[in-house]
């Protein structure tokens, strides 16, 4: 099949085109879509994202699906996930898929963290973290790790106080405006029933929290993780085919003040979604970005379907 580069979720967008798009969707669909501009980054990028609802975010039984990606820079293939669930709600809305529309609001935030988006294209590919500076720290090295920077757990365990570290949580909880914005969303929406921070790479579904401790819903939380994850069908052979799902500290490691476990304070599911890398690893060949959005919608959906009941 031939790719159509022309739609930016068949191919890694820049930051500007990402704004473009989501510039269009909103203008071309007024009546269900509105554009956001949480804040300036560090350097001043808008940092945008969409509200998708068919009743103008009014309706109280309404439960609000939250999704962000691109918190680390170099994990790419997360926002054209991010803009194709866009593209089906919005301009590509299959009959049978009509309820993800009519019974969920949607919050979707395809790029946290473009200052270190922007420098993962022009200067350093591998670049995870912000681009924050501040020399009256002492800081000898440029950003932190946005998803260590929450405020849950805030520096204590799997965190290095090298500023240079990728696992630098920063010199404060929320030092970063992205964070702060991303905060923001979770504590302005009182109805979100779901979380989902996209990263990459390794097919996981994590659940908080870091520290080892698990939230009082553990068990519903695994049972729409381990659901998500089985409707996710891994095409391409490589390590894994399939998506391992558990607390992310008994998984993968130690953590503290991410994403995920500030999420789970606030919202009754939050989760970490790790994309896969295949063999390429943060360096998803371009021709492999349908695969893994069509094979992640199809989780998404289902998550969105089970915590309609829950
Ligand atoms: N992985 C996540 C990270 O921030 C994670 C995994 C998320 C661990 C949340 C614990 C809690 O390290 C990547 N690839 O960023
Ligand atoms: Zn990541």
């Amino acid at each position: 099949m031939q790719r159509n580069k022309a739609l930016p979720f068949n191919d890694y967008p820049t930051y500007a085109q990402v704004n473009e798009y989501l510039e269009r969707i909103a203008s071309e669909n007024p009546d269900i879509v509105t554009l956001v501009n949480a804040g300036p980054s560090f350097e001043e990028r808008d940092v945008k994202y969409l509200k998708i609802s068919t009743s103008n975010f009014t309706d109280p039984n309404k439960p609000i699906y939250f999704m962000d990606a691109t918190i680390h820079a170099r994990e790419w293939v997360t926002t054209p996930v991010a803009l194709y669930s866009i593209h089906r709600l919005v301009e590509d809305l299959r009959g049978e898929e009509r309820d993800l529309l009519d019974d969920i609001d949607w919050i979707i935030m395809p790029i946290v963290n473009p200052d270190g988006y922007e420098y993962s294209h022009t200067t350093d590919r591998l670049w995870r973290r912000t681009r924050s500076y501040r020399p009256e720290l002492n800081a000898t090295c440029y950003g932190v790790d946005g998803n260590r920077n929450f405020d849950v757990n805030f520096n204590t365990v799997g965190v290095s106080s090298d500023p240079c570290s990728d696992v630098y949580p920063g010199p404060e909880a929320f030092s970063e405006p992205e964070t702060g914005y991303v905060r923001d969303i979770l504590l302005e929406n009182d109805r979100i029933q779901i979380y989902l921070n996209i990263h990459s790479y390794g097919n996981y579904i994590l659940y908080g929290f870091g520290n080892a401790t698990l939230p009082e819903n553990v068990a519903r939380i695994h049972q729409v993780g381990a659901s998500m994850g089985a409707h996710i069908d891994v095409k391409k052979l490589s390590k894994a085919n399939y998506y391992a799902v558990g607390n992310s500290n008994l998984v993968l490691y130690h953590s503290s003040g991410s994403a995920q476990d500030y999420g789970q304070m606030i919202v009754p599911f939050s989760y970490t979604l790790e994309l896969p890398g295949y063999e390429y690893g943060f360096l998803v060949e371009p021709e492999y970005i349908e695969q893994i959005n069509v094979e992640t919608w199809a989780g998404i959906v289902e998550s969105a379907r089970m915590i309609k009941l829950f």
